[in-house]
């Protein structure tokens, strides 16, 4: 194990802080494929996340909703450890492993819509780290607090440097009313080391209501100060791309409509998983891949084949 200072400690202590991004945002210069252009890499390199609007068609988006509705009420997708209940209810909320339970899914996960924008910030092969769906019905549907997925993937899962991206593919028209996705542009900039001792298998509460691994006041104050708040308000078929590193959240659902989406976690194959920070365990292989990290194959070349 190294003896270096790890630059991005986090609950280790009863201190936060913020310190400055030490990794790049876009790797090899965006030059690794081509799928976004210039100007929507130097987008995505400041504000942290990028919309783009109608990738998927009226037909892709209904199927995908279709499966994920039918999953969330098969009660033999219901009973595994990869569905995750809302805090005091039994509705489901996530479904983790989803490019696994899904073959449909699965090919999202390798299509070149998604997969060439991923490999070109990331500047290398991908493989995916975290798949799910996340579910916020209406009038009932909780919100996610502000967090930076980085530091539970870094803390948690051990990944060791900022070379991740999410992609949410919205599943509903995501409004200003059903608790869109809200980030904080330049966040990425930024690491916000977190208060508090992780306490033993922190998922099981955290994926409901996170507690641990979120921002202190003045820290997100000050983040918001400097960048403001975006809310990603998108029709169904669009897609967030988001830096692992930017700081989002979402308010619960009290609007009759509502919000499903899948999210895609594509990460570098430079910058597989060690082991946790912090002296914790593992957490399961459904929340993040650690034990083959095989290269994702774009969907054209499968089928050319
Ligand atoms: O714990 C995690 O890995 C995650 N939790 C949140 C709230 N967002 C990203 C990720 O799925
Ligand atoms: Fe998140």
């Amino acid at each position: 194990m190294s003896t270096l200072q790890d630059v991005y400690s986090s609950r280790d202590a009863y201190t936060s802080a913020i310190i400055a991004r030490q990794d790049p945002v876009v790797y090899a210069g965006g030059g690794y494929a081509q799928a976004l252009s210039s100007e929507q890499i130097d987008a995505y390199s400041r504000d942290g996340f990028i919309v783009l609007h109608n990738v998927f068609s009226q037909a892709e988006v209904q199927a995908m909703l279709d499966e994920v509705k039918r999953m969330a009420e098969d009660p033999a997708v219901v009973k595994l450890d990869e569905a995750v209940t809302e805090p005091g209810s039994d509705a489901v909320r996530s479904i983790f492993r989803m490019h696994e339970l899904s073959p449909r899914v699965s090919d999202l996960a390798r299509d070149p819509r998604l997969i060439h924008v991923a490999r070109q910030v990331l500047g290398s092969e991908v493989y995916i780290h975290q798949s799910r769906a996340n579910l916020k019905p209406g009038f009932t549907g909780k919100e996610f607090y502000w967090h930076s997925d980085f530091e539970t993937w870094h803390i948690e899962d051990g990944m060791p440097r900022m070379r991740a991206l999410s992609c949410s593919v919205l599943l509903t028209d995501n409004n200003e009313c059903n608790g869109p996705l809200m980030l904080v542009p330049g966040s990425h900039q930024q690491f916000i080391a977190c208060q508090g001792v992780t306490p033993d298998n922190h998922y099981k509460q955290s994926l409901k209501k996170q507690e641990f691994g979120v921002p202190d006041p003045v820290s997100l104050q000050l983040l918001v100060e400097q960048g403001g708040i975006r809310a990603a308000t998108a029709q169904a078929g669009s897609v967030i791309f988001f830096d692992c590193n930017t700081m989002h959240g979402s308010a619960s659902n009290i609007s009759p409509w509502a919000r499903a989406n899948v999210f895609m976690v594509y990460n570098s194959i430079e910058n597989t998983l060690e082991v946790p920070k912090n002296g914790l365990k593992p957490r399961p292989g459904y929340l993040a891949t650690r034990q083959q990290f095989v290269p994702l194959e774009p969907l054209e070349a499968a089928v050319s084949v």
